[in-house]
């Protein structure tokens, strides 16, 4: 046996000491085995078949009612000194945090079977790929795991060649939202949760590892781990330009990531390929570009609001070899939710549907489904290289202030601009919804360091030579006076994609403001589209006095990030903001 496998065949020993498991079962990821425990799922309640005719191979989960989203201030970063893990993250010492896990596991898989996970996160044969172990005791997890990362038998060679590797330790212990928590020590590489069965505190591959972990390993190892999807834009000339996009759960990014182009686009030959929804792991490459893979290989989605409408490439893979959980049922057992046609006859609680209980599904309620059976699935995300990224855009959920798009004038706003993102909290994560918070670069929960040092390691990359991506910011979400959305979102989006592009050619023109570049409504293509005039007045229209007050709260929120905060960051911000006070107001608006 080599000696990385002896190392992780101790840290099994130690860990089925310490939690006392009724088995152990080491995944390979097979068809056998995937078959296996959903039998034993199905025998005890933890899945419900759907229907066989509809959805072949779909099931249903339903959670405890208490554990449906990410618990952001149970889930703890662990490093040696508190200043490491920032004012971004709940922090405890790493000796007291093993302690409290540990009495959390003592003993918490007596009857349980253990199973063991290794896993891999990118394509296997790719050098930007990581690998990781998780060690749990749900059959739950296992089966979201295989659909969500490359696990099993390619996983542990790879592992056995290579040495290093993320060691994940989970139980669902009691469900107790109580003894719940998520700690992560990325200066062993390792994750301990207990407590939680939800995608996010769970599934340890997501974001516990591809987020927390990587984004620390990122900083020492020169590159960038981020909450952002992938997508490939074909031009009729059949040229394809790569865009990262990191928006906040929950704002969209699934449906961006498999947008469908509107009728005139799709006409004259325009073509959107998927890589990812949720997570990108970017490395400069020899040529100065950054490179791009999709550490995952599956989507865990939100399901409400997934329609024919909003995204038929979603829809259409989810009728098969699908996970649902916490979704309404029909009365002929096909998954429902709130956007799809049908009427549910049960919630996402097993209760007989009520609509004054509530919503049949749960605002968080996912699909858990493989990659390749998105129909927009690029050829390109199993590229072991990644794909070059043309375009990073930065988006957030706001009702009002911020316009529909703009470009930053380099790579240092672009920074800024990423670090003063802000958005209304959604249901992915457990605590208000609506409120607005800065959610810089939609990292907040998942930055697995001080947020000061990560926008330090963003200002890195900016050096002389670097053939760095244009920065953008959007927001699909800006409100009317009646509360409806301005921008109708969804396939128009690619208008606002494909001003970028122009953009990135040269092409494109834009406006230089303040706040950045902005189009003017005639430079973006809105043939086909109803626009009221409302829209059409306030969509790129630029509120001077409410910007002031934008970026004085936005160096608040740096200078409550402390000393840290580099310099050419605040500069940034002064540079911003005195050219706001210095501009004569003109009219973007088809000026
Ligand atoms: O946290 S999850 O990965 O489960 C979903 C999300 O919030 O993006
Ligand atoms: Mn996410």
């Amino acid at each position: 046996m080599s000696s990385q496998l002896a190392a992780l065949n101790q840290w099994v020993d130690d860990v089925a000491r310490l939690t006392q498991p009724a088995a152990i079962h080491w995944c390979d990821g097979s068809d056998a085995e995937n078959a296996a425990l959903v039998a034993i799922m199905q025998a005890s309640g933890d899945l419900i078949g759907l229907n066989p005719q509809t959805h072949p191979n779909c099931h249903l989960h339903r959670s405890h009612p208490g554990d449906v989203a990410r618990v952001e201030h149970l889930t703890f970063v662990c490093t040696s000194e508190r200043d490491d893990a920032g004012p971004n993250n709940p922090w405890m010492a790493p000796a007291e945090a093993h302690a409290k896990m540990d009495a959390l596991f003592a003993g918490c898989m007596r009857g349980r079977t253990m199973y063991v996970v290794p896993y891999c996160m990118g394509p296997i044969g790719s050098k930007l790929a990581r690998c990781g172990v998780e060690i749990t005791d749900s059959p739950y997890v296992v089966a979201n795991m295989r659909i969500m990362t490359r696990m099993g038998a390619a996983a542990l060679a790879r592992i056995e060649r290579e040495g290093s590797f993320v060691t994940g330790l989970h139980s669902i212990g009691e469900l107790d939202p109580e003894r719940r928590v998520i700690m992560h020590f990325p200066e062993e590489l390792t994750i301990k949760s207990y407590g939680s069965g939800y995608g996010g505190n769970a599934l340890l591959g997501k974001k516990c590892h591809a987020l927390r972990i990587a984004s620390h390993q990122a900083r020492s190892e020169g590159w960038l781990a981020e909450h952002m999807l992938i997508l490939g834009i074909e031009n009729p000339k059949g040229e394809t330009h790569y865009i990262a996009a990191a928006f906040p759960s929950a704002c969209g990014k699934t449906n961006l990531a498999m947008l469908i182009p509107p009728e005139g686009y799709a006409r004259d030959g325009w073509k959107v390929w998927t890589i990812g929804d949720d997570i990108c792991w970017m490395h400069p490459g020899e040529d100065g570009r950054l490179w791009a893979i999709n550490p995952e290989a599956g989507f865990f989605g939100v399901a409400p609001g997934t329609s024919a409408k909003t995204n038929p490439n979603a829809l259409a893979m989810l009728d098969r070899d699908a996970i649902f959980t916490n979704v309404g049922v029909t009365a002929d057992d096909q998954p429902w939710w709130e956007g799809l046609p049908g009427a549910p006859v049960k919630d996402w609680q097993g209760r007989d549907y009520d609509p004054a209980k509530g919503p049949a599904a749960h605002p968080n309620s996912r699909f858990t489904v493989s990659a390749k059976q998105c129909p927009s699935y690029s050829a390109r995300a199993e590229d072991p290289q990644g794909v070059p990224i043309s375009a990073i855009v930065f988006g957030g959920r706001r009702a009002s202030l911020v316009p529909l798009v703009f470009e930053a004038r380099d790579w240092t706003h672009g920074v800024l601009v990423g670090a003063s993102m802000a958005s209304e909290t959604t249901a992915a994560a457990t605590g208000a919804v609506g409120v607005v918070r800065r959610d810089p670069m939609a990292m907040k929960p998942f930055c697995g360091y001080h947020f000061a040092d990560y926008f330090a390691h963003w200002l890195s990359f900016g050096g002389s030579g670097a053939k760095l991506p244009k920065i953008f910011h959007v927001n699909w979400f800006r409100k009317g006076a009646d509360g409806a959305f301005l921008w109708p979102g969804f396939g128009d989006n690619l208008r606002v994609l494909e001003w970028m592009i122009g953009r990135i050619s040269g092409e494109a023109h834009a406006v230089d403001t303040p706040i950045g570049r902005l189009p003017r409504l005639s430079d973006l293509n809105t043939e086909g589209l109803a626009l009221s005039a409302e829209a059409r007045e306030s969509l790129l229209a630029l509120d001077l006095p409410a910007w002031h007050d934008e970026l004085e709260s936005v160096a608040v929120y740096l200078d409550e990030l402390g000393p840290r905060v580099p310099p050419e960051l605040r500069r940034e911000c002064e540079r911003v903001a005195a050219s706001l006070a210095a501009y004569e107001a003109v009219d973007p608006v088809d000026a």
